[in-house]
């Protein structure tokens, strides 16, 4: 009989999809609701310190293929979102609390406020490629990665996750380095530095002139990076990147991905993206006799077992 549970650094999931930080995890209510529109986890916004208003509008440029974004971190910050994160946990999946901040240091007592508000993992945001002093200006150089991930290990229980940058020469480099510091498993990848200019008005359309590309047309990208971490390291990987059917997710799964998240899909199609990504992997487990999500990873690697 075929089923979709996963384990994932201990945490055991109905299912191998998450939300993925930054799309309808501003509140408690939103989260739950993602919750029960089937995801098997949650992952939360992109919370720092301090409250951050965020870069100023236009901050997000939809196009046929995707949507390129600079919200620039816009977040309530930990004392206030804490208490979402509490609320969340009702919704009865695990939350994973992403942050977010400048140094080390300042990452570990994120992470380490993020396991008191109750998340059951963290993930660190190594990789927004548009804000300044932040993400992928302090997750592009392994050394850098691995200290931050051996910071953040020392000050937590639970799970840490890196999420990493695709804006970089060797992202197998970051994951590797991540290992080394003791992250429990990688996140791969973030949006990819993009822009959009009008024409008629002869200026960049986003206020804050860079900003990420998500989407469908970043899954190949994802999956090659995904495909290239699996040769690289033991720990698991989660895939996000483009994904809105159970087809995409497969080709994640298949490239080395335990679990996989979904982000601008929701945007698109909506909360009942999950239970249709589901519903697709499912079927094809049936179909192919696949019992678990598990005998699917790396296959596109080995081959099946
Ligand atoms: O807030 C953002 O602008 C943002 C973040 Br934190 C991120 O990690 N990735 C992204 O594309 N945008």
């Amino acid at each position: 009989m075929s089923h979709l549970a996963v384990e994932i650094c201990g945490l055991r999931l109905r299912n191998p999809t998450m939300l993925a930080a930054g799309i309808l995890d501003e509140t408690s209510a939103s989260m739950r609701s993602i919750a029960e529109a089937g995801a098997g986890a949650i992952v939360t916004k992109s919370v720092g310190s301090e409250p951050r208003p965020g870069h100023g509008n236009p901050s997000v440029v939809e196009l046929p293929f995707g949507l390129v974004n600079a919200m620039g971190l816009p977040n309530p910050g930990i004392a206030v979102y804490a208490g979402e994160v509490s609320e969340a946990k009702k919704g009865g999946v695990p939350v994973i609390g992403s942050v977010f901040a400048g140094t080390e240091d300042g990452l570990a007592e994120l992470a380490s406020l993020m396991e008191k508000a109750g998340a059951d993992a963290v993930e660190l945001n190594l990789s927004c490629p548009h804000a300044k002093g932040y993400g992928a200006e302090i997750g592009s150089t392994p050394e850098l990665v691995e200290v931050i991930c051996r910071k953040a290990k020392k000050t937590t229980r639970i799970p840490v996750f890196a999420k990493l940058t695709p804006n970089t020469s060797s992202i197998a480099s970051l994951a590797k380095a991540a290992e080394r510091g003791g992250a429990d498993a990688v996140v791969a990848i973030n949006t990819l530095k993009a822009m959009a200019i009008s024409p008629e008005a002869g200026v960049p359309v986003l206020a804050n002139t860079y900003g990420g590309l998500s989407g469908p047309a970043i899954r190949p990208v994802g999956v090659r990076c995904v495909y290239e971490i699996f040769e690289s390291v033991k720990i698991p990987i989660i895939g996000v990147g483009g994904i809105s059917s159970g087809r995409d997710a497969l080709e994640y799964i298949m490239a080395g991905a335990s679990a996989i998240q979904i982000g601008t899909g929701v945007w698109m199609d909506g909360p009942d993206i999950f239970s249709k990504v589901n519903r697709e992997l499912l079927r094809f487990m049936e179909k192919h006799s696949y019992d678990t999500v598990r005998d699917m990873v790396g296959v596109a690697h080995h081959g099946r077992p």
